[in-house]
């Protein structure tokens, strides 16, 4: 094996990972390369190969190897996408990490030709949108986001940053492929009935024929997407959903950043909320109890909230210390963090349509085996989505937007 070479782009195989490795001078330190390894091809997401290598006596030490493919790999080739998120990815996950390094894994290397980062394996941790559809309760993963938001988000913003550099981070994170597939899966297509990529369940299609018919509704998808497009406040995430945060007990990590890029910031609180909304809808018929539904649906609304109220609190803090003088005014303060909170709920409605008509679902819905009771809970998330786009900018307190979260 010492003998291979990766100067240029290659995909990774079983076979061919640790040979990756004994090339790289970095994971000496990291593994024991001489040892018996254990390698998994371990990637459920729509994108990438994840392996898993692992010294076979000693599973404790082993590492994470995340490659980007040259294609969308739910797609396949048909639908090609450049390696460079790997690069977005790699770099973000850098920068969160020096803002908020216990809720992100550790970053080793990245290899710019391989189009693959090195990272911390979370071996045991696993990730949270399973464990929700399981009807896990986990522990503090509503504050976890937010204090990651917080920091993350102020970091990057111009209340932290000078205008020259944060100028130069809008443009290291352009990002314009991994954006486009955004603007058109989650604020386009859905809306429209034309869109060739959109599925959905038969028995919603006349929900779906209405939802896209809805003119007061299309007026704030474009202004949503509009938002996204034009609204640098930070960088974001990109792709904050629930399959995006593998958890732990109380040990909650934000993986799979390669949708970075400068947006706003209540783009990355919304698709976490939304979510977790999905998870409560498809409860509705994934969960036989009255009860033990009511209870669920409570505690993701209480982990939604939890979220926004260490976000606003600790946002509120780092600003109050902010450098300039322009950012001091609470008049000001208060007005902007009531943007950051419409945006949410907005964002939020948004993201639950589109995971329930558009092209990327989530197993919370697509799970429910039964057609009629899948339609149940689809519909009910397309309901709370429209309600959550069109009230958005009635919204002045994270109560306020509970209220709209009733069924
Ligand atoms: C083609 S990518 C489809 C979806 O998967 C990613 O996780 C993003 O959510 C994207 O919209
Ligand atoms: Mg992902």
């Amino acid at each position: 094996t010492d003998a291979v070479s990766f100067g240029a782009y290659r995909p990774l195989s079983l076979d061919s990972v640790v040979a990756y490795l004994r090339s790289r001078s970095e994971s000496a330190d990291l593994l024991d390369l001489t040892a018996d390894l254990s390698v998994r091809e371990v990637g459920d997401g729509n994108l990438n190969l994840v392996f898993q290598v692992a010294e076979r006596d000693r599973p404790s030490r082993s590492l994470l190897v995340k490659q980007a493919l040259p294609y969308v790999r739910v797609a396949g080739e048909g639908w090609p996408l450049s390696t460079r998120r790997a690069h977005y990815e790699a770099r973000s996950l850098r920068r969160f990490f020096e803002s908020a390094p216990d809720f992100v894994p550790r970053p080793f290397w990245h290899d710019d030709v391989m189009a693959l980062s090195v990272m911390e394996n979370l071996r045991e941790h696993r990730v949270v949108r399973g464990l929700l559809n399981e009807r896990r309760v986990l522990p503090g993963l509503g504050e976890a986001m937010g204090r990651f938001l917080a920091a993350t988000l102020f970091d990057t913003s111009d209340f932290a940053l000078p205008s020259d550099e944060k100028r130069r981070l809008v443009g290291d994170f352009d990002n314009p492929e991994l954006c486009r597939i955004t603007e058109d899966l989650v604020f386009t297509e859905p809306f429209s009935e034309a869109a060739e990529r959109n599925r959905f369940n038969d028995l919603v299609a006349n929900d779906v024929r209405d939802l896209q018919g809805d003119e007061s509704l299309r007026a704030h998808a474009a202004r949503l997407k509009l938002t996204f497009l034009t609204s640098a406040q930070a960088l974001l995430h990109g792709d904050l959903h629930t399959g995006s945060v593998m958890s732990l007990g109380d040990d909650h990590r934000v993986i799979d950043s390669e949708f970075a890029f400068v947006g706003p910031m209540g783009f990355d609180l919304g698709l976490f909320l939304a979510n977790l909304l999905l998870s409560a809808c498809a409860h509705e018929v994934r969960t036989e109890h009255r009860a033990a539904r009511a209870e669920f649906r409570s505690y993701l609304l209480q982990e939604g909230r939890s979220m926004w109220s260490t976000f606003e609190a600790d946002f509120r803090e780092r600003l109050a210390k902010a450098e300039s003088p322009s950012w001091n005014s609470p008049a000001f303060q208060d007005a902007f963090l009531q943007g950051v909170l419409r945006d949410t709920v907005g964002f939020a409605g948004c993201e639950m349509i589109r995971r329930t008509v558009g092209f990327a679902h989530v197993s919370d819905l697509d799970g429910i085996e039964n057609p009629e009771a899948r339609a149940v809970a689809e519909r009910l998330a397309l309901t709370l989505g429209r309600t959550l786009m069109l009230e958005a900018q009635g919204v002045s307190t994270f109560d306020d937007a509970l209220r709209l979260m009733r069924w």
